[in-house]
């Protein structure tokens, strides 16, 4: 029988190598597990799961395992050493023990333990102490209450409201599987462009029913609100943050949510953007609007979490500049229960952006970083690209905000200006396809943002390889052909798609190139805003003699990007408007670098379907066809979108392609 994907890495394939399996059978006599906990018997319930498929062994839990060795055993110790979600896991006394000061902390240690019987790796001096390095780590669900989602390419969505409360979709406990054995300890299930319906009391019950399943796997479960919900739902004259009414009434909802949730995780807020009600239709700040929904939490753990994806329709100003102009000035105007919420970039979710100015510009507020892991501008659920390069990309980038050194993971991580409410954020590629989401190489953008929250100095490659074990083959030189695929793919995305710092050539559903596109309903809605295409050349001008967006970056980040001829190409459209006939690092002229971009991109995914079959075999045959065929789309709109680049900057340039480039279609 096939494999539909279902499992993700959550397979547990009989172990194969027999030296290894004799010793994992060594410790399977039995399972103690002294607490009465939910999460650590939903730790012992997936170890036993485990162990059965690994080896092949039925294995009993008990409560009572005394002086017993030959078994794991899963601890509660407060003396331990890690953080509260942390672990340990070691031999001791002829038992493997996992231990941790809180039962979710044990819950992790067992996934990692299972994950290291997965990849077949020896036990002897197993030794491993881990803890998060950011306590938020979540999901966002961009899920409506009709069933549809937002930017979701893997059909629709994993919560069925109508059904709920009565009816558990077993799929909730699956997902809640997958999120823990990631150490993901948050989901916020609706839209950002919320429905003020999740505020009803109907609504309440049936989140209920699904954070009952979520809690047993140390998931916590928050909502995006929509902010006049106090006067479309509550019949009030306003929603003006700072009227006692609607103060009151907030106070009263959030009691409501926890008398249901009692463990309730809090509010995702996007408000003043993209034509969503905010404190600012009443005169109020975010500071005001977000410190009001804290206030009605100051009973409970929940927090606020606030979005600074905002921006103008100025046809004037720089939409880079403006979460920066709004937050900023808000520094220390927060409650401490808020955590503001950056998505990586200043702009939304390109192929590839420069890190957000905010980072490390908030020293008084912590700054939660949001990713985008639904491939939205990056081929939906056709095109194979690995994302964790972009994440780490924003992760490793140094803000200099405290000299060298300053990375915005270290904004995020808390480290930098000790917040201790620290947050990682992604927005779920999650839906009710069979295999989760869509694209099987898609599993791996999911997976690479679990392990980055919980650690960021986890490498690109590590992850890759990690999950092409997990998921899909234990044979060397397939797992070795895919994974140079996945460290491949982003590079060879932006290529065809945005090359050299372009951004935005798409409108609407942002699926076909519209580089031409110059008519929207706001000025910043259209294609030419962001590229600034024009007979002299191409590029965004972000200097002084531009927007001066650069501006908002420390002087050693604009001494990177503030001279054409240094600023690392990657990034030059991004800030400098640049001659078509340039000559730039690579000795091309900017016409022919970009020429040369578009079509060795294009080129490149018949690259990527040779790596792809070279792993034919090794795979099962449903997974391998399934991309085999993404990738054969994936090549017809990589020549698509090079061809409609080519065709539409040459009228400005007016010159034919280099040598060697067959002409545009
Ligand atoms: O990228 C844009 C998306 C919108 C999204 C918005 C946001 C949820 O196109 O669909 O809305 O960002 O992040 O709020």
């Amino acid at each position: 029988d096939g494999d539909d994907g279902y499992r993700l890495w959550l397979k547990y394939e009989p172990v194969i190598n027999a030296s290894v399996k004799a010793e994992y059978l060594r410790f399977t006599a039995f399972v103690g597990n002294a607490s009465k906990g939910e999460i650590v018997k939903s730790a012992a319930v997936e170890l036993k799961t485990g162990l059965k498929n690994l080896l092949g062994k039925s294995v009993s839990v008990t409560n009572s395992f005394g002086n017993k060795t030959g078994g794991i055993v899963l601890r509660l110790d407060a003396s331990n050493d890690q953080q509260d979600e942390g672990y340990h896991i070691a031999l001791a006394g002829g038992n493997i023990v996992v231990s941790s000061k809180s039962e979710s902390g044990i819950l992790y240690g067992t996934f990692a333990l299972l994950r290291h019987m997965q990849m077949q790796l020896p036990i002897e001096n197993l030794k491993v102490a881990s803890s998060p390095k950011v306590r938020y780590r979540m999901l966002n669900h961009w899920d409506n209450v009709d069933g549809t989602v937002e930017r979701g390419y893997a059909g629709s969505s994993l919560w069925k409201w109508y059904e709920l409360p009565e009816v558990i979709d077993p799929r909730y406990q699956d997902y809640a599987r997958a999120n823990a054995s990631l150490g993901i300890n948050g989901t916020v299930l609706n839209n950002v462009n919320a429905s003020a319906r999740f505020m009803s009391q109907e609504y309440i019950v049936k989140v209920a029913a699904i954070a009952d399943v979520m809690r047993k796997y140390g998931i916590k479960t928050y909502l995006s609100v929509y902010f006049a919900a106090p006067k479309t739902l509550g019949g009030l004259s306003t929603s003006d943050p700072l009227d006692p009414q609607v103060r009151a009434w907030w106070k009263e909802k959030v009691a409501q949510i926890y008398k249901e949730i009692p463990d309730f995780g809090g509010f995702l807020v996007k408000a003043n953007s993209e034509g969503e009600p905010g404190p600012q239709d009443y005169g109020r700040t975010h500071a005001e609007g977000a410190n009001m929904l804290a206030e009605a939490f100051k009973p409970y753990e929940g927090i606020v979490i606030w979005r600074a994806f905002v921006y103008k329709a100025d046809p004037r100003a720089d939409r880079f500049k403006a979460a920066y102009e709004e937050f900023v000035p808000l520094d220390g105007k927060f409650d401490p229960k808020v955590i503001v919420q950056v998505k990586n970039g200043p702009i939304d979710f390109q192929p590839r952006e420069p890190f957000s100015p905010l980072f490390g510009n908030m020293p008084k507020t912590p700054l939660g970083v949001e990713f985008q892991i639904t491939q939205e501008y990056l081929g939906f659920a056709a095109h194979a690209v690995y994302e964790a390069p972009i994440f780490k990309e924003c992760l490793n980038s140094d803000t200099y905000v405290n000299g060298q050194g300053s990375s915005v993971a270290r904004v995020v991580d808390g480290s930098l200006h000790g917040y201790s409410r620290t947050l990682m954020a992604g927005v779920a590629n999650t839906g009710s396809d069979r295999n989760w989401t869509g694209h099987p190489l898609a599993q791996a953008n999911w997976y690479a943002f679990g392990r980055l929250s919980w650690d960021h100095e986890l490498s690109s490659e590590q992850i890759a390889r990690e999950w092409t074990a997990l998921t899909l083959t234990r044979n060397q030189k397939a797992a070795e052909s895919i994974v140079l695929l996945m460290l491949r793919s982003r590079e060879i995305y932006v290529d065809y798609n945005t090359p050299l710092g372009l951004s935005r050539p798409w409108m609407g559903v942002h699926f076909a190139p519209e580089p031409w596109q110059n008519k929207g309903s706001r000025p910043d809605w259209t294609a030419v805003y962001y590229h600034r295409a024009d007979s002299s050349g191409l590029g965004f001008d972000r200097t002084a003699s531009g927007s001066n967006a650069l501006a908002q970056y420390q002087p050693q980040v604009q001494k990177q990007w503030n001279n054409p001829d240094k600023t690392p190409l990657p990034y030059l459209l991004w800030f400098h408007h640049v001659r078509w006939d340039e000559k730039l690092s690579t000795g091309r002229t900017l016409w022919e670098e970009l020429c040369t971009r578009f079509y060795t991109g294009a080129d490149s995914v018949s690259w990527m379907r040779q790596q792809w079959d070279m792993a034919k075999g090794s795979l099962d045959e449903q997974i391998y066809a399934s991309v085999a065929q993404r990738l054969e789309v994936q090549h017809r709109e990589a020549i698509w979108w090079r061809d409609a680049w080519v065709l539409y900057l040459q009228t400005f340039a007016r010159q034919t392609v280099p040598a060697g480039f067959e002409p545009p279609r």
